[in-house]
């Protein structure tokens, strides 16, 4: 008969039903091997081993610490970085990627901690990250306002990650692409990015997610919402948020942007754009987005153009590496920034051609 002593219990030959009937103490759930080797890696700087594993099993602390390691500028870090994500690649992909966008203060915030919740409360797991290129905002302002997220920040089913912080945008995209493959890997089935609707940021979201959904205000002008043809073309939905102020008016503005998308062409996606009013605060119109979204899904995997988005953004992540590559070793060849100071004056002072002394450039550095 076993005895108190665990390493018995992993003999097989002592596991039979008559035990279970006895009353007799069963292995634990989780094994023991895992909680130690989880306790000893928050001790110290985890391995790529133990980070995977971690983040696998779902553990958030070694998913922060893993994304920690993407935003890192460090040459060790990102290369811990790459083996960590190229091992987590085979398990992430099987989320719904929902890009928010919308100017300054239109609700992303307040519409993801509702949508959040809602969807918590169906089982699913959560992952809120956002794109905020603009050093001085990101320093806490997109998603440090987690106060607007008060319910989502404490949901043990949530994950919430400010923006990568400031840099080029081309780097905060990136890093953010790699976030998702964790996070996804750590069992997140919705992520969702919010991003500001100004300037190039919705850009680099559209191109990570499978839907776009673009908040708009129904008492600002047009060109102050950045009601722009491409914002517009690159959605999915377009939601009138605050609708709950005035729904007269809401539906107005959302009858005028049913006007305007009816001379856009349909989307590659062939989904036609719905236009619907909601309300972060009393939840209207949120069930109905989160529909849309689901059908969305639906239709375009059955076209085939959901796979085909996906191939095409991972087509451009290739190309963005090579240019971001060949671009950083350029210009990090040594005396590089002098040589190109150099030939600027030679340039201004008509010495040599442009093109020839780029070409010179060039060919020193890449040769
Ligand atoms: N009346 C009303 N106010 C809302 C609603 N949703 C958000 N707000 C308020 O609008 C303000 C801005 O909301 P945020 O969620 O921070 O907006 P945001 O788009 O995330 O703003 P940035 O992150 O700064 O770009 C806050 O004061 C919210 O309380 C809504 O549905 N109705
Ligand atoms: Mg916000």
């Amino acid at each position: 008969m076993p005895t108190d002593d665990h390493h018995l219990y992993s003999n097989f030959e002592y596991e039979s039903a008559l035990n279970v009937m006895d009353g007799v103490k069963q292995p634990q759930q989780v094994s023991n091997s895992y909680v130690e080797r989880v306790k000893a890696a928050r001790r110290k700087e985890p391995t790529v081993e133990e980070l995977v594993s971690g983040i696998l099993h779902g553990d958030r602390t070694m998913l922060s610490r893993a994304i920690t390691l993407v935003e890192s500028s460090l040459h060790d870090h990102q290369a811990k970085a790459q083996q960590v994500i190229e091992r987590c690649l085979p398990y992430s992909g099987k989320s719904v990627r929902l890009g928010i966008t919308g100017v300054p203060g239109v609700g992303k915030s307040t519409t993801i901690e509702s949508l959040g919740c809602m969807l918590t409360a169906h089982n699913h797991k959560v992952a809120v990250l956002a794109i905020d290129p603009s050093s001085e905002r990101s320093k806490g302002s997109i998603l440090g306002d987690k106060t607007r997220m008060e319910r989502l920040s404490v949901d043990p089913n949530a994950f919430i990650r400010p923006s990568p912080s400031a840099g080029s945008l081309g780097g905060v995209a990136r890093k953010t692409r790699e976030i998702i493959l964790l996070c996804e890997a750590a069992g997140f089935d919705v992520i969702i990015v919010e991003t500001v609707g100004v300037g190039q940021s919705e850009v680099a979201a559209h191109s990570m997610v499978d839907f776009f959904l673009l908040l708009q205000l129904a008492n600002a002008g047009d060109e102050l919402q950045g009601m722009k043809r491409g914002i517009m073309e690159m959605s999915d939905m377009i939601a009138i948020n605050k609708a709950e102020i005035d729904m007269q008016r809401a539906e107005l503005a959302a009858g005028h942007i049913r006007n305007a998308l009816h001379l856009f062409p349909l989307p590659d996606s062939q989904w036609p754009v719905k236009v619907l009013l909601c309300s972060a605060y009393t939840e209207l119109g949120l069930q109905e987005i989160w529909n849309n979204v689901m059908e969305y899904v639906a239709f375009t995997k059955a076209n085939g153009y959901f796979y085909e988005k996906r191939r095409q953004q991972n087509l451009r992540i290739l190309n963005e590496t090579i240019e971001r590559t060949l671009m950083d070793r350029f210009y990090n060849q040594e005396g590089m920034e002098e040589r190109i100071k150099k030939a600027s004056e030679d340039i201004l002072d008509n010495k040599v051609s442009a093109y020839t002394a780029a070409e010179q450039l060039l060919g020193e550095a890449l040769l």
